[in-house]
Parts: C-alpha cells; sequence; structure tokens
C-alpha cells in the first residue's frame, strides 16, 4: 500500500508513523507530507528514509490511502484534492465530522457503518474518542440519557508549542512563542479552542456534537467543561452518567472488562486508578473510580483516562484504516 500521511512532522504526524510501524501496516511506500518548510527534509520509517514531500506530489503518487493531521483548513482544501485522484482520505481534524455525508468512525463502535463510498472518512477528537470507548458497552446496555464530562487534557493536545511553552515555564524561562493566553505550568485553564457564542468552547461542543453522531443518538443530553492542565502523558475525564436503565455495579465492571479497548484500572483499596503517566505510549483506554452517584438513582460516576496521541488520534486513524484494507477498500 502506497500511503500518505499529511502533517507528518507535528506531534500527531509523528505518532501515526510511530503506530504504522508498530502495528505492521503494509506500507509499501510511504509519502510523508508537511508544509512548503519541510519539503525536502528527510523523516525516518522502519529504518529507512523518505524524503518530505509537497501535497502536490502527494496527490499525484495516488496513495491508497491518506491519514491527515495537518488541520481543519487543510483538510477542507487537500482531501476533496486526494479522494478525486481515488485516494481513501482519514482526517483528524474537525473539517468534516459533523458533516452529515461523511461518517466519524471510532472502530470498536461504527466500523461497520463503512463502505466504498466513504473517501473522506472522520476521525473523532481525542477526548470524545476515550469518552465513547469507555461508554460504549454500558450505553448499549443500559442507555445513557445524559453524560455530565468535566475533561482534564494534556498540553501535547494543542501541539508542540503548547509543549515547549510549558517546559520552559517549567525551566523557568520565559516562553518564547506561548500557545496559550496564560501561563499553563503550575496552572489550569478552563479554555480549550475558542469560545463559542453560547459561552461554551469549541472543545466542548465537539464532545456534545460528536458523542451524539458516533453513537447515532441525538436524544442523549451531554454538557462539558474541558479543561487544560500541565500534563504531558494523556487526557483525563471525570464522566458523571445518567441511564435509562438501573445497573448493577459487578455487571458494570464485567461489562467493561469485555469492552474493546478499555482495560479497567480500578482497586482503589492498594491507590490504583487511571493516571497519565500510565496510559502514556497506550492504546487503552483505561477506567476507574467506578462507583454509583449516590444523589440519584441509576447514574454512575467514573474517571476515564487515554493518551491522547494515540488511540485519541493517530492509533484510532491507523485502526480505520486497518478496517478498510479488511474490508477490501483499499485499492492498492
Ligand atoms: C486538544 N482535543 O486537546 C484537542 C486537540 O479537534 O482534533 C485535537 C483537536 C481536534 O486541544
Amino acid at each position: 500500500m502506497k500511503v500518505a500521511v499529511v502533517g507528518a512532522t507535528g506531534l500527531v504526524g509523528t505518532e501515526m508513523l510511530k503506530v504504522l510501524a508498530e502495528r505492521n501496516f503494509p506500507v509499501t511506500e510511504l509519502l510523508p507530507v508537511a508544509s512548503a518548510r519541510s519539503v525536502g527534509q528527510e523523516i525516518e520509517f522502519r529504518g529507512k528514509k523518505y524524503t518530505v514531500v509537497s501535497v502536490d506530489e502527494a496527490v499525484a503518487a495516488r496513495p491508497a490511502v491518506a491519514i491527515f493531521s495537518a488541520g481543519g483548513a487543510i483538510s477542507l482544501q487537500e482531501a476533496p484534492r486526494f479522494a478525486a485522484a481515488g485516494t481513501v482520505v482519514i482526517d483528524n481534524s474537525s473539517a468534516w465530522r459533523l458533516d452529515p455525508t461523511k461518517k466519524l468512525v471510532v472502530p470498536e463502535i461504527n466500523a461497520h457503518l463503512l463502505t466504498a463510498d466513504d473517501k473522506i472518512i472522520a476521525n473523532p477528537n481525542c477526548s470524545t474518542i476515550q469518552l465513547v470507548v469507555a461508554l460504549n458497552e454500558l450505553h448499549k446496555r443500559y442507555q445513557a440519557t445524559r453524560i455530565v464530562v468535566s475533561t482534564y487534557q494534556s498540553v501535547t493536545g494543542t501541539g508542540k508549542q503548547a509543549v515547549d511553552q510549558m517546559l520552559q515555564e517549567r525551566a523557568g524561562q520565559t516562553p518564547d512563542s506561548p500557545a496559550y493566553p496564560h501561563r499553563i505550568d503550575l496552572n489550569v485553564l478552563p479554555h480549550i479552542d475558542v469560545f463559542q457564542e453560547n459561552g461554551y468552547t469549541k472543545e466542548e461542543m465537539k464532545l456534545v456534537n460528536e458523542t451524539k453522531k458516533i453513537f447515532g443518538d441525538d436524544t442523549i443530553r451531554l454538557t462539558a467543561t474541558t479543561v487544560r492542565v500541565p500534563v504531558m502523558g494523556g487526557h483525563s475525564e471525570a464522566v458523571n452518567v445518567e441511564f435509562a436503565q438501573e445497573f448493577d455495579l459487578a455487571e458494570v465492571r464485567e461489562l467493561l472488562r469485555r469492552t474493546a479497548g478499555v482495560e479497567l484500572v480500578d482497586d482503589v483499596q492498594n491507590n490504583v486508578y487511571p493516571m497519565p503517566r500510565d496510559a502514556h505510549g497506550k492504546d487503552a483506554v483505561l477506567v476507574g473510580r467506578l462507583r454509583r452517584d449516590e444523589t440519584q438513582p441509576k447514574t454512575l460516576n467514573l474517571w476515564v483516562v487515554a493518551d491522547n496521541l494515540r488511540k485519541g488520534a493517530a492509533t484510532n486513524a491507523v485502526q480505520i484504516a486497518e478496517v478498510l484494507l479488511k474490508m477490501g477498500l483499499l485499492k492498492p
């Protein structure tokens, strides 16, 4: 398979190359694509050097699949060009996620919807992916009716500039080019992405709208507060979920043990619960702190942690490519 990775030099792009190699995706030729200033640079993939090429060169090479992580504007402009050349695009930006003609896919949940007509497939936002993976089996069994989620998101979600800001602040330096309007190290910012007219941030509304689309259920009521914390390993979420059906905690535990993509990490007697340091570099969504909300019936509290660059971005995108390959929907 000829594979293009668009945005190959960014944090997510680098992770995509790592995941493609680790999972032995059958890449026969890699087309790393990046902005004009990176074209001509070399990157290494499975011990071989590849030259970074322009979008035009990559489109002309007609790869089987192009995995994008280069921001919404580039996806809007360039994904249709790849699709027109016969390449299937898996896009990690928010550009196509809510487009009713595009599928928003988390393989454990809705990969069965994919068909040969899907030429641009959207990869959800990282904070949404870990939420829906954690709730998938519980939603099927008890039907979630209302979800309240508060996130604690890693600086890696913003990108390299934010990582540099935090590390420079930590070293007592003034950041060269801060990513945030405030200090992030030794601080917490209740602000991820831009504020909308309704007072919520775009990140908060992504959680609301993407969750409904992935579960194919517009009736779920979801409200979110998304917060940036000075952490590197992954995103954490405190989730309060109300179900239509009564549940049994032992059964919830059993369902989570059997949920694809979930690792149950819940032994509070021994101080065992999910933490971003433990999620870092892993593909599993870690779930713990399971307890009944004692203020109202049929309501569960849980704590969900995942590496936002892996299952939250690169791994989910590569898993979509793997499904397409298995379904015979990628043309070599
Ligand atoms: C963050 N969730 O942590 C964002 C990053 O829509 O794919 C990913 C943004 C997106 O800042």
